[in-house]
């Protein structure tokens, strides 16, 4: 197997063994494959769109599909060699309706080709031809290219599908994320072409995003700011973990009234601040941290936990009747759950005692998102120009099981008090327990939402900047981002194409990244890999 696509590679090279994440490398050939598959998929979808043809089944199932191969996602052969399957039918249909309005079909070879083996056995023999280590493209920093392109569309495939889940799509999304993925297999283009492929990446990316805020937002209304307790009730309960807004909202309407309590685990958690989730009154608090914690968390959580989405990790024996998966997650030997019947998981949580007390203990706060923030833009504005607010840091993105990751805490510690920190993603678990005290009635500490929500620190630059009248590189504003994987690639580039400078990025560099690629990155925007929380801070502020 050869897989680089994550922050946790293994010696920050590749897993070529076995996935630091847990992959097999049965399952990593299969991604490939149907990485590959995808690829022909798209050079169909791209021809079709030339004679008038776009099939919204295929749009949507290439994004389903791509998601499927984000780190800690699924960890099923059948499932992938399943996708596989589906991808070639849908590719040799589409194909017929391509050629009957007029358009090319007749691809000689390469993806568009592909036959899949009838066994999972010997389709991870033809994905092991297809790996990104056997990437035909000779230049090396091309091939960079290439795959962050790949990585970064598989990101943009995660919020397109969230977004398509709660209604909301535009064909501009699709179009776009196959015509790049179609242009992987080329091998004429140059240099120049790719580094304007990869912030393309990053455009298509904001407006995925863009629908997916609209997609929430308009779904359950814009986030406000809400105590959730970090303690428990006494009772049975169920645990949710991943991204997923629609598979919180669907369960807690099947739990109504049964006895449960429904608590959220690691990215779930900015789900109290919305209107249309908080008010269902049996869904209550957060428990535990980041999804690298999960082995002991989820271990000691007395109920059922429904994983919507990444990041799963290998569920020990002690919790593997408990979990269940949903959408695109999967890990063989767990249950699966059809959307949107949650019955097995309510049942599961029937068995279980749930907690034996009440707990009454911390809390933190949620729903800093554009909305609200916005909402105080006046009072902003005025705490920075009187010189009470002297800086605004993002200090955002995920956690990861690094220990290079202290530095993220340590950083918010040591941020002067006439400073406020905007965090978001599951990087904040580093330290969203901190009470970091209030600027001009302002918490310092503001959590604007997941990494799914990293459009609205953008629209809250884009707003700031345009208040101040200045560019959002001129605001007193810094970007600390912590990477784990494929959505932060997207997310990235996105602040790439905005042409946003100066970002201090870690734990480590990608390891897909060559040193000419590095090079460009740094002579145009000014990337800085991170280093201690005091050189970067007195680097920011100057002193
Ligand atoms: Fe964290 Fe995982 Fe949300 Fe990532 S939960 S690491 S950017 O997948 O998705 O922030
Ligand atoms: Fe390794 Fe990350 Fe790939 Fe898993 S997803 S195999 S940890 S590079």
């Amino acid at each position: 197997m050869f897989c680089y696509q994550c922050e946790q590679t293994a010696k920050n090279e590749a897993c070529v063994k076995l996935g630091v994440c847990g992959k097999q490398p049965d399952v990593a050939a299969l991604q490939d494959l149907l990485t590959h598959a995808l690829k022909g998929l798209s050079q169909v979808a791209v021809e079709g769109r030339k004679v008038g043809v776009s099939d919204r089944e295929v749009n949507v199932f290439t994004c389903e599909a791509l998601f499927t191969t984000l780190t800690n996602v699924n960890f099923d052969p059948e499932d992938i060699a399943r996708f596989i399957q589906k991808t070639v039918e849908m590719r040799e249909k589409l194909k017929a309706r391509v050629k009957a309005a007029g358009g090319f079909v007749d691809f000689a070879q390469g993806p568009a080709t592909l036959q899949p083996a009838t066994s999972v056995a010997e389709m991870v023999r033809q994905g092991e031809a297809v790996g990104f280590d056997k990437d035909p493209e000779p230049n090396q920093d091309i091939r960079s290219l290439k795959h962050t392109a790949i990585f970064g569309l598989r990101g943009v495939a995660a919020y397109a599908d969230h977004a398509q889940i709660l209604g909301q799509e535009d064909e501009a999304v699709y179009a776009g994320l196959q015509e790049i993925l179609a242009d992987t297999v080329r091998l004429d283009l140059a240099l120049n072409d790719w580094v304007g492929r990869v912030l393309r990446v990053g455009e298509i990316n904001i407006r995925a995003m863009e629908l997916l805020d609209a997609a929430n937002t308009g779904t359950y209304g814009h986030p406000v700011p809400t105590k959730v307790p970090l303690g428990h009730r006494k009772g049975k309960a169920i645990l949710v973990s991943g991204h997923d807004l629609k598979d919180l909202e669907e369960l807690l309407k099947q739990t109504q009234g049964k006895g449960i309590t429904v608590y959220t685990h690691g990215e779930m958690l900015p789900c109290h601040g919305y209107p249309g989730l908080k008010k269902y009154e049996h869904f209550y608090g957060h428990y535990g941290t980041a999804w690298q914690n999960q082995a002991k968390e989820f271990a000691a959580f007395p109920g059922a936990i429904l994983m919507t989405t990444n990041c799963l990790q290998k569920p020990q024996e002690s919790y593997k009747d408990n979990i269940f998966t949903s959408g695109v997650v999967g890990w063989p030997g767990v249950c699966h759950v059809d959307r949107w019947d949650f019955s097995p998981v309510i049942q599961r949580a029937l068995e279980l005692p749930g907690f034996s007390e009440d707990t009454n203990g911390a809390h933190v706060m949620v729903g800093f998102a554009r909305n609200t923030v916005l909402g105080v833009a006046d009072k902003v504005i005025e705490a920075v120009k009187g010189g009470a607010i002297r800086h605004f840091f993002l200090v955002a993105g995920c956690d990861g099981a690094k220990p290079g990751r202290n530095y993220y805490t340590r950083f918010v510690e040591l941020v002067p008090q006439d400073c406020v920190v905007l965090t978001l993603a599951c990087g904040k678990f580093r330290f969203f327990d901190k009470d970091l005290g209030t600027i001009g009635g302002l918490p310092r500490l503001m959590d604007v939402g997941q990494c799914n929500d990293a459009y609205s620190a953008v629209q809250i630059a884009l707003a700031l900047s345009k208040a101040f009248n200045v560019g959002v590189n001129e605001l007193p504003l810094s970007l600390v981002l912590s990477w784990y994987e494929q959505k932060a690639v997207a997310i990235l580039l996105s602040l790439l194409y905005l042409g946003i400078k100066n970002i201090r990025l870690g734990p480590s560099l990608p390891a897909f990244i060559s040193p000419n690629v590095l090079q460009v990155l740094v002579q145009n925007f000014d990337i800085k890999p991170i280093s201690t929380p005091e050189e970067d801070l007195k680097a920011i502020l100057g002193s």
